[in-house]
């Protein structure tokens, strides 16, 4: 599904006076406002290739229809919401779910929608049909060296699929874990999962990146062998430079003090990036932004302090990507709603008057210090993001023209009701 240039322009014609009303109020009331945009341009999420469809729980699955049948197609929806938004200029793949059969063609095809490949993502957490030796007892973690093997052996098939496509980064997440107490040596098990990681960075291209994520249970409920912060920063610390802590929002047990967490691995220099996603209880996966819209411009404000503290490119230094799963929302209308929602935490974050935020701080200023930073958060800098979208040739309300132009109805029509993407 292909979305006219024309098209797009009509849409923003018809907003027009309406943008420009709310812009000239915001460009009096904020400092420096075309810093901001030029920041706001730049930045871009990448969007997951298992997210594209449905998802589901153990208690079913409700398909919306015109689900993409193939990667090609999964393309071509990132490059629908990059033409609508453009800042979703990045997809990453999960394998096996997203193998490119033909990966210069898949690669030429992205590259027609202005895409490039994030961070591929390996899976040692279900089995494949002709799997030798089956994951339930853990991947790298396992007891058996043949079940580590297959699972080294995986990453490294998945790190080539990566470079033929330009991907520069991987994420391992393991669902490596036990259920019960007595079922696992701790200590054995983060020593065989480190030894596997460890054959993995070895065989790292020069200018690669490993992730590790970590996430606190499920699919194991007694401990997972990456199961917070603490410990991925362990493994990424003894595994080298090229190793960093990947943050999924969702993976803390309740009330973490997430921008700490934040803080504190920007700080050593070990974050590597985010899986943005929201929840209420456990990993929801749901619309990022749309449970806990402060905490999210809290993240924010800790990387903005953070990266700036660094001298970070904001835009390129940390892989921000989406990781969620939509069961009762458009995939399409859900991942345009947590790209806005990411971009106006940035964009708030970016409003925080750092220095009168530092005065107050050295003066234990606290109301002070909190009426700084909600100052910022309560700020409505939705006619900013919606100026940088126009200035970089997207929509000026992407879900409004997604709904105008009846993609989801058009995609039905083309692909049919009963189409189950690979993924989650
Ligand atoms: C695990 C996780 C991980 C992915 C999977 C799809 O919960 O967050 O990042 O591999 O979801
Ligand atoms: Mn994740």
């Amino acid at each position: 599904m292909h979305i006219e240039n024309h098209t797009i322009d009509a849409h923003n014609q018809s907003l027009l006076a309406g943008h420009r009303r709310k812009m000239e109020y915001v460009m009096e009331s904020v400092k420096n406002p075309e810093a901001l945009l030029r920041k706001l341009v730049e930045f871009e999420v990448a969007i997951p290739s298992w997210a594209l469809g449905t998802g589901g729980t153990r208690f079913g699955r409700f398909s919306g229809g015109g689900e993409p049948r193939c990667l090609e197609e999964k393309i071509e929806d990132v490059g629908l919401l990059h033409a609508l938004n453009r800042s979703s200029g990045a997809v990453s793949l999960h394998i096996p779910w997203d193998i490119p059969e033909n990966a210069a063609a898949v690669r030429a095809l992205a590259a027609r929608y202005g895409l490039r490949f994030d961070a591929m993502n390996s899976n040692t957490f279900q089995d494949q049909p002709e799997q030798a030796h089956s994951y339930k007892f853990g991947s790298l973690q396992h007891v058996r060296a043949a079940v580590r093997r297959q699972a080294i052996d995986h990453n490294l098939e998945v790190i080539r699929y990566g470079v033929e496509l330009g991907s520069t980064s991987l994420t391992v997440w393991l669902a490596d874990g036990s259920c019960f107490p007595g079922q696992l040596n701790f200590r054995e098990a983060f020593q065989r999962t480190l030894q596997g990681l460890q054959e993995i960075y070895a065989v790292l291209p020069p200018d690669w990146k490993l992730f590790v994520e970590y996430k606190a249970y499920e699919p194991n409920f007694y401990s997972m062998t990456v199961g917070d912060w603490g410990q991925s920063l362990l493994y990424t610390s003894k595994l080298g430079p090229k190793a960093f802590t990947l943050v999924d929002l969702g993976h803390h047990l309740p009330n973490a003090n997430i921008e700490q967490i934040v803080a504190l691995l920007l700080m050593e220099g070990k974050l590597g990036g985010f899986h943005f996603n929201d929840s209420k209880y456990g990993d929801d996966d749901l619309t990022v932004g749309s449970i806990k819209p402060y905490q999210l411009f809290l993240i924010f404000n800790e990387l903005v302090e953070g990266m700036d503290a660094r001298g970070m490119d904001h835009a390129r230094d940390l892989g921000w990507m989406i990781d969620a799963s939509h069961n009762v929302k458009d995939p399409l209308e859900d991942l345009l709603q947590s790209v806005e929602a990411i971009l106006l935490s940035y964009a708030q974050a970016l409003l925080v008057d750092r220095q009168l935020l530092k005065a107050a701080q050295e003066a234990n200023d606290v109301a002070i210090a909190q009426e700084v930073l909600q100052a910022a958060f309560r700020t409505d800098v939705r006619p900013l993001v919606a100026e940088a979208r126009l200035r970089a040739g997207g929509a000026l309300d992407p879900l409004a023209l997604y709904r105008s132009e009846q993609i989801r109805k058009r995609l039905i029509k083309e692909r049919g009701a009963r189409g189950v993407a690979t993924g989650l």
